[in-house]
């Protein structure tokens, strides 16, 4: 019989030969002639499958509310420096997005995990809280530098009241609002953030959907894709900084010595 020559490369997603693209083994003129959004493209080249309206519409959601935050964030901030200093689009892109991490939007994929292995194995958001304390963990999606129990991120509350409209359940998401509650009877500042959202609420949508088996959800959680939202979301705010930088034509950034600690 044949033999195949061992290929350098092994691609699952799409595929280029043919007379059009192809995500997923579905044809571009499928896509864009039966109105396809981009939280389909995301779900057919990260997820190789097609899931229904309500999971595609709230990765659209996701996407919509993450894709700024304003200039004081780290990511913005990075960026607005470099392409101040002259910098090229892709420089002062990539700059912002080295700062996504587990302090900065970079926090959902360990969401996600420690909220459900916490939910998983039954354990009272005291046993969670408490148990991460002693370990020297800071709860994952817990936490904002401005947002307060009494001036709450009103993003969290779109993505909630969009899931517990749309969602079968959400029993992922209620559990991280119980810690919430948890967490704020012990200061004020430690609300369930963004990151905290959408990692609980997307796990919802895994198990939820029926589109996941068990075994795919748990890779999905351990390679984890989900900070991928946000990093995709937050590209467009940062394109958009580096363009309104140039458009002002700023000058180049010096911090002011009066806004430093110079000391020995
Ligand atoms: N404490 C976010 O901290 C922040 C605790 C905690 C237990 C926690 C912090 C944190 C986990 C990571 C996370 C995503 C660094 C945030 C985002 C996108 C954004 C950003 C934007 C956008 C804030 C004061 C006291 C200390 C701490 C304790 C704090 N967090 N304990 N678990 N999670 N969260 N990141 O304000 O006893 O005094 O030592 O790491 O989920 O990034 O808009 O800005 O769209 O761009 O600096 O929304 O919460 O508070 O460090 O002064 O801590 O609270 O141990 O206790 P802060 P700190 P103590 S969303």
């Amino acid at each position: 019989g044949k033999v195949r020559a061992p290929t350098h490369i092994i691609s699952t997603i799409s595929d280029d030969r043919g007379e059009e693209p192809c995500y997923a083994g579905i044809p571009m003129s499928t896509i864009v002639e039966q109105g396809y959004g981009v939280g389909d493209v995301i779900s057919l080249l990260w997820f190789k499958r097609s899931i229904p309206r309500y999971c595609t519409q709230f990765i659209e959601i996701c996407i919509m509310l993450c894709a700024d935050h304003g200039p004081c964030v780290s990511g913005a901030h990075n960026t607005i420096v470099t392409a101040r200093a002259g910098k090229d689009l892709v420089s002062s892109l990539v700059t912002g997005l080295l700062t996504i991490g587990p302090r900065f939007g970079g926090a959902i994929d360990d969401a996600a995990r420690y909220f459900k292995d916490a939910y998983d194995r039954g354990l009272t958001p005291y046993e969670f809280v408490e148990g991460m304390k002693k370990k020297g963990i800071r709860v994952p999606g817990i936490g904002h530098r401005i947002k307060r129990g009494d001036n709450r991120d009103k993003r969290v509350e779109l993505l909630q009241r969009f899931a517990r409209t749309h969602f079968p359940s959400v029993k992922y998401m209620e559990y991280a609002v119980q810690v919430e509650n948890y967490t704020l009877s012990k200061a004020n500042n430690l609300v369930l953030n963004v990151d905290g959202a959408i990692g609980s609420l997307f796990l919802d949508l895994l198990a939820g959907s029926g589109m996941f088996s068990k075994p795919e959800i748990d890779e999905i959680v351990e390679i984890g894709y989900l900070n991928g939202l946000f990093v995709l979301a937050r590209s467009i705010g940062l394109i958009g900084h580096t363009f309104d930088q140039k458009r002002l034509k700023q000058p180049l950034y010096r911090h002011p010595w009066e806004d430093v600690l110079y000391t020995k």
